[in-house]
């Protein structure tokens, strides 16, 4: 059985060759124009990234090294008694561009627990923070806080060689992802459950298998499996979207993963990115509040223009790329229509009654480019059957998530050589001057 260094080994020389291929025949070649409109405009759809590990596709969603979603959970393992992709397996893939063995994953979540514990500094700093402090907050702090140890600032401290820098950064990344669920479930207890003891990471199970048990959840396999399957499709979500795109940017600067993470996760902190799904379910309980019981389509039509009429977007609908409902939302919906317990919750059925309106009422809006559910129309509510019903938590999850693609990318920034990122901005009488007379 490989360990996940020694199958990066094996594909590092092969990507290199073929960067360095196209380097050579092709610098400059023309993959589109760069108009006014990208750069007044967010620089939507403009093509200025290389990010090997998944790709979004503005109809069918999000590929991982060309699987869809129903082809992950097809092909990757689940945990032993479980049916849903996990984060392992999910990562290996994302890593290595190849399928795990059963044995490969086993082998990758035994890792991972042994590197769980987080550092007393880091445990001391989280608790002696307000339990005010917005847990994303804590989050951030926490991941930059861990950057004390990090390998890759040591050794280049010390002086090393460009090309071993992937492997200091390999170091650093799975030492970050194994340290993620202990963090996250203290800032969870300190906040929302303090005084109650958190159990020791269990060497034999997966990472959110240990996760969900320091959460204080660990005896519902359903909010078990549930998180799995959540935490493996939001790992990633291709590279110029807010949070891995500043991965990405303050890695170029050679920044140690721990800083590179704790920045994006600050990024994810908005509501027009992760903290989206705190807002949503925010919404939809305040919608069923006001709407009261026998909901129906037409009274969740009149909320919805409510809603837009007081200037606020639907949380949980439209994307800066995509122009189809998710199929990340679409393989959580169905998560939730093989359990009963779930289609008979008043919350989930009013997110499914939701998003049958909701298309039909922003179409008639007419701004948003898409007007379809994204993933965060159904994450939160699932979480909220099961017990976990502290929003400001949500996002945190999807912090959790997020670094299995981001630091993946990391590493291989790093093994390809990519340089420093330093985009050329203008000034807007400079964009004047060269439109002119176009
Ligand atoms: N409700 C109402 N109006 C919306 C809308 C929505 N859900 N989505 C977009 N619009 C509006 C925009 O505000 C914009 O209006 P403006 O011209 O007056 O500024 C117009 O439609 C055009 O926007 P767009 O090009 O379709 O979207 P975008 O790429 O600029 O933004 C996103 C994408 C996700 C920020 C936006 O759709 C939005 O605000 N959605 C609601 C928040 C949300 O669900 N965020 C989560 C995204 C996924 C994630 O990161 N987790």
């Amino acid at each position: 059985t490989k360990t996940i260094r020694e199958a990066l080994e094996e594909v590092i020389p092969k990507k290199q060759a073929q960067l360095a291929a196209l380097k050579a025949r092709h610098s400059q070649s023309v993959l589109g124009d760069v108009k006014v409109e990208h750069v007044i405009g967010g620089m939507r759809g403009l093509k200025a990234m290389l990010w090997d590990a998944s790709v979004l596709d503005p109809l069918e969603g999000i590929r991982f090294h060309g699987l869809s979603i129903p082809d992950c959970q097809k092909q990757l393992t689940a945990a032993p008694g479980g049916k849903e992709i996990i984060a392992e397996s999910m990562l290996w893939l994302l890593l290595t561009g190849q399928v795990p063995t059963e044995a490969e994953t086993r082998q990758l979540s035994r890792e991972l627990a042994e590197k769980g514990d987080l550092p007393k500094h880091v445990i001391d700093l989280i608790d002696s923070l307000p339990t005010t402090l917005h847990p994303m907050t804590q989050l951030g702090m926490g991941v930059a806080a861990l950057n004390h140890d990090s390998k890759f600032a040591a050794a280049y401290e010390e002086g090393i060689k460009k090309s071993e820098y992937w492997t200091h950064t390999l170091d650093d990344c799975i030492n970050l992802i194994a340290r993620l669920p202990a963090l996250a479930a203290r800032i969870y207890r300190n906040v929302y459950k303090p005084g109650q003891e958190i159990p020791a990471i269990n060497k034999d199970i997966d990472l959110v298998g240990n996760y969900v048990n320091m959460l204080g959840f660990g005896a519902n396999h359903d909010l078990t499996e549930y998180l799995r399957l959540y935490i493996a499709i939001h790992g990633d979500h291709e590279g110029g979207n807010a949070s891995a795109h500043t991965a990405h940017l303050v890695g170029s600067t050679l920044a140690d993963p721990y800083l590179s993470y704790s920045a994006a996760l600050y990024a994810l902190a908005g509501p027009l990115h992760g903290l989206a799904n705190q807002e949503v379910l925010r919404w939809q309980l305040d919608m069923q509040k006001e709407l009261g019981n026998n909901i129906t389509h037409e009274k969740i039509k009149e909320s919805l223009w409510k809603t837009l009429k007081s200037g606020r977007v639907v949380p949980g609908y439209g994307h800066g790329v995509l122009r189809n409902p998710d199929p990340r939302f679409v393989a959580l919906q169905e998560f939730c229509l093989t359990r009963p317990d779930l289609l008979a919750d008043p919350v989930i059925q009013l997110v499914k009654q939701t998003s049958e309106v909701a298309p039909d009422v922003l179409k008639e809006h007419g701004k948003t480019k898409n007007p379809y559910p994204n993933v965060d129309a159904a994450s939160g509510c699932v979480l909220y059957h099961y017990g976990l019903t502290e929003f400001k938590y949500y996002t945190v999850i999807f912090g959790v998530s997020r670094a299995l693609g981001a630091l993946t990318q990391l590493v291989w920034a790093r093994a390809l050589g990519l340089p420093l990122e330093r985009p050329k901005s203008l000034s807007l009488e400079a964009i004047e001057k060269l439109v002119e007379g176009q």
